[in-house]
């Protein structure tokens, strides 16, 4: 009966607002979906929720899981593709069929038969979304910190508590918090993981900038230096991280900024790690990772550097 009642106050909460697509734009069910997120890793970590394997019954010996290595030359014979159908293809037309969709976005039409259009001229799924999008424009993400959430379903603990005892010393030591840039690179969508680290970390003390998701390894290095962050956190579930962490390093030096750790958590495949670390990567955190380990390890690197003890 709980479940009914809850759900029916969700419901005419979204109502109020008037109606699902509304409250999506206002940020309101992403928010809820976070906070939900933030609690049950708080939960997860204290050993309150089981994952079997995760935080119970977890096995001695790690089983080498065999990876499939894409090459990054598919990319290339990928783009060499896309360019000879470019190249072949009649581009009257398709540029004929593309300013079709965009006046059918504005007047209203078909908008399906008119892609479909486009697409039978091999008119990519870029340029179609492109012709769209000069009407519709883009939908960004609200992206924000939710604070108290983890820490306020940890309750008073010892391990919060010694670790915002930390960035606290941090703070009188340096005269600054520890910073933290949590960025989402390149098409990996996967924002649970980063947010829930934003929100936990933020609860312990650190100052936490969260990056628009999709960024490029130059976007984040731009926002790690111009942000003055001591710290960049990536998060990769999508096998980016051997082609975009070493780029966002490289940018990072490029723009003065060699001083700033980087970090990764997310889905690494351990056979990584070792490439990772000979990159300049301090600290590997995968799933199943308590926030407060992950955190305890790179306030050790933060000590150790600023402070000069751990
Ligand atoms: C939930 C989920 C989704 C959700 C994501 C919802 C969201 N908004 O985040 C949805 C359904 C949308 C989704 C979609 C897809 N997914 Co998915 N997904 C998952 C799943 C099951 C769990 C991820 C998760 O949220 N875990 C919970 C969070 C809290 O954990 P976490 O992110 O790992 O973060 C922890 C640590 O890693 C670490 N950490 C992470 N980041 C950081 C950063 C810092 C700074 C620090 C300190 C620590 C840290 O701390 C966190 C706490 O422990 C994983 C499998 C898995 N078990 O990991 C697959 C998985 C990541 N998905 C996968 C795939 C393939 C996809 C799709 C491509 C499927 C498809 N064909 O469409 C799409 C891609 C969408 C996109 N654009 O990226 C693959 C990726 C394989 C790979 N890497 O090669 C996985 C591994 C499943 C699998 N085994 O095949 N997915």
């Amino acid at each position: 009966a709980s479940i009914i009642r809850e759900a029916q106050k969700m419901m005419d909460e979204i109502e109020e607002l008037g109606g699902m697509a509304r409250a999506i734009e206002t940020g309101m069910p992403k928010l809820r979906i976070e906070e939900s997120a933030a609690r049950r890793q708080a939960r997860i970590d204290q050993g309150k929720d089981t994952i079997v394997g995760i935080n119970k019954y977890k096995v001695k010996e790690e089983t080498t899981i065999e990876v499939l290595d894409i090459p990054s030359t598919v990319r290339d014979e990928q783009m060499a593709r896309l360019k000879d159908i470019k190249a072949k293809r009649d581009n009257v037309a398709v540029q004929k069929a593309l300013e079709k969709i965009t006046t059918m976005a504005e007047k209203g039409g078909n908008l399906l038969e008119a892609t479909i259009e486009a697409v039978r001229l091999r008119a990519t799924v870029g340029e179609v979304s492109d012709a769209m999008e000069k009407v519709f424009g883009r939908y960004v993400a609200t992206t924000r910190v939710i604070s108290g959430a983890y820490s306020s379903e940890y309750g008073e603990s010892d391990v919060i508590n010694a670790l915002r005892g930390r960035t606290e010393k941090f703070l009188e030591k340096t005269g600054r918090r520890p910073r933290q840039l949590v960025t989402k690179m390149g098409q990996d969508g996967h924002d649970r993981g980063i947010k829930v680290v934003a929100t936990a970390y933020a609860d312990i003390g650190f100052d936490v900038d969260i990056s628009p998701m999709f960024q490029t390894p130059e976007e984040a290095a731009k926002m790690a230096i111009e942000n003055d962050v001591h710290v960049v956190g990536v998060s990769s579930l999508a096998a980016g991280h051997k082609t975009l962490v070493p780029q966002l390093i490289e940018n990072l030096k490029k723009m003065a900024g060699e001083d700033i750790i980087v970090v990764v958590g997310g889905v690494i495949p351990p056979a990584d790690y070792d490439f990772l670390y000979s990159k300049g990567v301090k600290g590997i955190f995968g799933p199943g990772t308590a926030v407060t380990d992950s955190a305890d390890k790179v306030l050790l690197l933060l000590e150790e550097k600023y402070i000069g003890q751990p």
